[in-house]
């Protein structure tokens, strides 16, 4: 590996190697999980072809886009509402017919040159009376995208004054304008921050007061998770109340206050969210992973212990075993074809560490894994959080200073209470171990892994799967080597959860063993006399 890193090195200007040497390391995990320190969450270096995107994606179309009843207007140029519209393939299903639905449409102001020139608010304000006009929604959010800021149009200002004259609809503004912060995960952070200070606590009565009532943090529903997920704790009697945001609706957002629990399935997106509930209602949160069949029934039993209830812990453990039949019938038929072959995931801030719990499950070994945009906790663990030196990029974007809530505070289980769980199924509160301690010794982890290092990855491991999104889709099966996008999962999941895992073993499985990319001929391959080289002048 170490050789490995040289060369992804070795083209690199000085100033450039410098930086990503510290964003390219050998993992090793010495005693108590000390892992070697990796820079992340910090400016990719320009010229470089990065995998990131922007704080409007990470907002608008990450946290919030998957939740149907709150209408989304994108203040802007068309594209960035387009591109941002199910394009992640996040899912919905409105408790009826009728139930409002946003989710198929996408709405933006459509700015044109002059709107840039002569600032857009006018046709914002426009846009928002529209909207309420047609659809009537109980809420409404504007994003901002990049000109709004460099223009100076108050997206803020226009969001009071049109929630004053339209009593009853609840308008809210992002500033996630693109450039704000180094990626997605800036645009995470607004999203959390304007939904718990304008969503959260707007409605003290819940929807149902069915038991165990808790919420799922950082899940999306992309390729129908959410769906496989709640079948199975409903099946255990356990009551989700909100998923933020897959599958959600206002309402949920508005009443999360009430639950028990928080379990935080993608820490990078939404650990503010859990934080800030904790800090001003009192709601404990603890990791958990529906990614993986062993991970789903940890999960589960992490919930069941938390509320200290013998027959709910029993009905899990029932589930368990019914659920495991059949995983464990094609897991062990897969495994033989499919053990020893390598694995590489480079997502977004969750997934490469999640994912490598499935490929674990058939035999596979991961020999690198990297996230986009994750900050070290991500990858080193929430115990490095007091070390993460600050930069103005970080900085840009705002902490809030939450204080528990007079009235509606209510710490749901005792301080000490809260440790007596820490022995059973590493119930940790607050807390996430992150992904390198996971690794084995000698993998290499690579923070904001761009084209010319994928490249040479491919070269180097010829791995049996490359795991990433669309923009690395086609180049890495021009060599020949299968490629999973782990993002929109192509055009198929479940993965999550039980029926999830089967899914994805039997997919792994075909596409590890397809030798249809490596056999196709370019057709420059075919006839050398197409093939072009770039020659200077
Ligand atoms: Fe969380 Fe996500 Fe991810 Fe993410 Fe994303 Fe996504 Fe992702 Mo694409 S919230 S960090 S910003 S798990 S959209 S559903 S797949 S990069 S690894
Ligand atoms: C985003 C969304 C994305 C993009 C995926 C990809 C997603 O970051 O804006 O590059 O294939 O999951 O849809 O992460």
């Amino acid at each position: 590996p170490q050789e490995v890193r040289e060369e992804l090195l070795r083209k690199y200007p000085a100033k450039v190697a410098r930086k990503r040497a510290k964003q390219i390391v050998v993992n090793k995990v010495g005693d108590n999980e000390e892992v070697p320190e990796i820079l992340a969450n910090s400016r990719t270096i320009p010229g470089i072809l990065t995998m990131r995107g922007c704080a409007y994606a990470g907002c608008k179309g990450v946290v919030l886009g998957p939740t149907r009843d709150i209408l989304q207007i994108t203040h802007g140029p068309i594209g960035c509402a387009f591109y941002s519209w199910l394009t992640r393939r996040n899912q919905t299903r409105p408790r009826t017919p009728e139930s409002a639905n946003f989710m198929t449409y996408t709405m933006s102001t459509d700015m044109q040159e002059d709107n840039i020139i002569f600032g857009g608010e006018k046709k914002l304000r426009q846009a928002v009376q529209e909207a309420i006009d047609t659809f009537h929604p109980k809420a409404i959010g504007i994003f901002s995208t990049c000109p709004v800021g460099l223009i100076g149009d108050d997206v803020h200002a226009v969001a009071r004054d049109m929630e004053e004259k339209n009593p009853g609809t609840n308008i809210f503004a992002f500033s996630c304008e693109g450039y704000k912060g180094v990626s997605q995960s800036a645009g995470h952070h607004i999203a959390n921050n304007k939904i718990f200070t304008d969503v959260i606590g707007q409605l003290d009565t819940p929807p149902t007061d069915k038991p165990f009532r808790f919420s799922i943090l950082g899940e999306y529903n992309i390729g129908g998770d959410a769906f496989e997920i709640e079948r199975i704790t409903e099946k255990c009697g356990l009551t989700a109340h909100a998923t933020f945001s897959g599958n959600s609706e206002y309402d949920e957002f508005a009443s999360a206050h009430t639950v028990d629990l928080n379990v935080v399935m993608c820490h990078r997106s939404i650990n503010y969210m859990a934080e800030m509930m904790e800090k001003k209602y009192g709601i404990p949160w603890f990791k958990i992973n529906f990614i993986g069949a062993e991970a789903t029934a940890k999960s589960l039993r992490k919930i069941a212990a938390y509320f200290e209830d013998e027959a709910l812990k029993q009905r899990v453990e029932e589930v368990i075993a019914e659920e495991m039949v059949e995983v464990e019938k094609v897991r062990q038929e897969v495994t033989t074809r499919c053990e020893g072959k390598l694995a590489m995931l480079f997502v977004g801030g969750s997934r490469a560490h999640h994912y490598q719990e499935l490929f674990r499950e058939i035999g596979m070994k991961t020999v690198s894994a990297g996230y986009e945009f994750a900050h070290r906790d991500d990858y080193e663990g929430r115990k490095v959080i007091p070390n993460i030196v600050m930069d103005a990029d970080t900085r840009n974007i705002e902490e809030l200073n939450v204080q528990p809530d007079d009235a509606r505070y209510r710490p749901r289980r005792e301080k000490a209470a809260l440790k007596r769980f820490e022995g059973e199924e590493d119930l940790l509160f607050g807390n996430y171990a992150g992904m390198m301690p996971e690794m084995p010794d000698g993998t290499l982890a690579i923070d904001d892994l761009n084209h010319h290092e994928t490249e040479i990855l491919l070269e180097k491991y010829k791995p049996d799967v490359f795991c990433a999104g669309i923009k690395e889709k086609y180049v890495v099966q021009k060599t020949g080597i299968p490629m999973k996008q782990l993002h929109s999962y192509d055009y198929s999941g479940p993965y999550a959860g039980f029926r999830g895992a089967i899914n994805f073993y039997r997919e792994i499985d075909r596409l590890v063993h397809s030798k249809i990319l490596s056999l196709a001929k370019a057709p420059w391959q075919r006839n050398p006399e197409l093939a072009g080289s770039y020659v200077k002048p």
